[in-house]
């Protein structure tokens, strides 16, 4: 844990009792402050309220008297849709609203510090897609590489919930717009930027300022280093915002649609190849179609930018391609559960809307595809435009036939996990890949994406073993 800096014997007020909830009222306990907590859901107040911690109203007439600052979990919206009525009644009191984040940047380094060899650094990784990989592989580097290493964040451990870092320790941190957007403090050593497609819009009250809140990593603390994916607009703008010239190698450009040239430093795939090139000449290169847990353009992408944060941490090339070989994957992205007869079969749960489905489907050969569920947003029409790969669609949800309907490929509505699996199990062929990219939620069958997943892993190992 990291005790929180600052707040010394006065009251912090902490809404959401989650994840990063707990983990922040925790770590505020140990820097001697005292917690005043609140959650909307009277179960998890009765979970904190078992660990010791103080439950009050913040919603009542005079809650933030003696507030010093009120930290907000990230998934409780604060502006848009509507404003927060506590984030409210804190900003009228006068009260500064923080996240752990900032608390983490603010409380992070130490006074051992003083005599370790090489101060612990901290890299930031935030993106629509791809920011969890990214994070985790270059996590998956360092520890390769003989680094101590912590992973947090968005990932799925509350920043404030990791240990003290030792000498010459990395944390690597994946970050939402819902956590940069709010943190007081940003100041990490290094900050990716993976790539932009609509997100979160209601959240954040458009794209305008969807993309303004992960600016604020690469704005708010000037990263010694920032590593920017250039192919959409968004990202070639922050890297002009950010570079004093085209040779500025404080801002390393990454890109998998083209050939990076220029005197600065720049790493790209091409074809399936990553270079790097700085100063005008070529630094290294790795074949990534070798690379097994890395399948897909949108992969290859996360290779870069894990690669050029590795190398801006002095890592060298042969190195990171070792430990690029043995990256396992993470569960439901493109993860290999099995292979069997010549078939492989792929979980991609996470693929919860069309455009990380699209990437799915681009990344594979003879696909059989497993796909449906609780439709978003804008439909599924544009899937069709990457169907070229798939032989046959096994359609589930309960919405299956509608969702069957608008797919223009081979489709036979199944509804359930089990009989799209038994059906696409018994159709494929030597060479050919089953995937899950249901290109939907999964909340019309299952409680989670991970749940969805897991089922299909299960239906897939069931029928191996028969
Ligand atoms: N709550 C209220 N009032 C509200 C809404 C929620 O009191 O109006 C309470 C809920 O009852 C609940 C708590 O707030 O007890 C939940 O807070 P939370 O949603 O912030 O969840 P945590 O468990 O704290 O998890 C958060 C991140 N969740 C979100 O951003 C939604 C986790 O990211 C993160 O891993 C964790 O902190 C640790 O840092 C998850 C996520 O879904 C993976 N992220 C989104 C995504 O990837 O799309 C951004």
């Amino acid at each position: 844990m990291i005790p929180v800096k600052g707040f010394s014997g006065q009251k912090v007020a902490v809404l959401g009792l989650g994840r990063s909830g707990l983990a922040t009222a925790r770590a505020l306990r140990a820097g001697g402050a005292e917690p005043v907590c609140w959650d909307d859901n009277p179960a998890t107040r009765e979970t904190a309220e078992e660990e010791g911690f103080t439950c009050t109203d913040l919603r009542k007439h005079g809650a933030f008297d003696d507030i010093a600052s009120l930290i907000v979990s990230p998934g409780i919206p604060h502006l848009y849709p509507e404003p927060n009525p506590v984030v409210a009644a804190a900003l009228e009191a006068g009260v500064p609203v923080d996240n752990d984040i900032g608390l983490f940047f603010r409380s992070f380094a130490g006074p051992e510090w003083h005599n370790y060899d090489t101060p612990p650094r901290v890299i930031a990784v935030t993106g629509s897609n791809g920011k969890s990989t990214t994070a985790a592989l270059i996590h998956h580097i360092l520890t390769e590489a003989g680094r101590e290493g912590q992973l947090a964040g968005n990932i799925g451990r509350g920043v404030l919930d990791i240990d003290p870092g030792g000498d010459g320790s990395v944390v690597v941190l994946e970050l939402s717009s819902y956590q940069t957007e709010l943190a007081r403090a940003l100041t990490p050593d290094v900050a990716v930027f993976t790539n932009l497609s609509p997100d979160h819009l209601d959240r954040h009250g458009g794209m305008g300022g969807y993309f303004a809140a992960k600016r604020r990593l690469f704005a708010e603390g000037g990263p010694d280093r920032a590593i920017i994916s250039v192919d959409e607009t968004e990202g070639a703008f922050l890297a002009g915002q950010l570079a004093e010239g085209p040779a500025d190698d404080r801002v390393i450009r990454v890109s998998v649609a083209r050939k990076l040239t220029g005197p600065g430093w720049q790493v790209f795939a091409r074809k399936g190849f990553l270079s790097e090139y700085r100063k005008g000449r070529q630094a290294g290169s790795i074949d990534l179609r070798a690379i097994k847990g890395l399948p897909g353009a949108h992969n290859h992408q996360n290779a870069c930018a894990a690669y050029a944060a590795c190398r801006s941490l002095g890592l060298a090339p042969r190195v990171i391609e070792d430990a690029l070989h043995s990256y396992p994957g993470l569960p439901h992205r493109s993860q290999i559960i099995a292979e069997a007869d010549g078939v492989t079969y792929v979980n991609d749960s996470k693929a919860t809307n069309v455009d990380s489905a699209l990437k799915a489907l681009m990344a594979f050969k003879k696909i059989r595809w497993i796909c449906g569920g609780l439709e978003k947003e804008g439909g599924i029409s544009a899937l069709n435009t990457a169907t070229g790969e798939v032989i046959k669609a096994y359609v589930i949800g309960r919405e299956a036939a509608g969702f069957a309907m608008q797919l223009e490929t081979d489709t036979q509505v199944c509804t359930t996990m089990s009989e799209a699996v038994e059906q696409a199990m018994a159709d494929a062929r030597p060479g050919e890949t089953v995937l899950l990219a249901p290109a939907a939620a999964s909340f019309d069958q299952y409680d989670n994406f991970e749940q969805r997943g897991e089922d299909f892993a299960t239906q897939v190992r069931l029928r191996l073993t028969e």
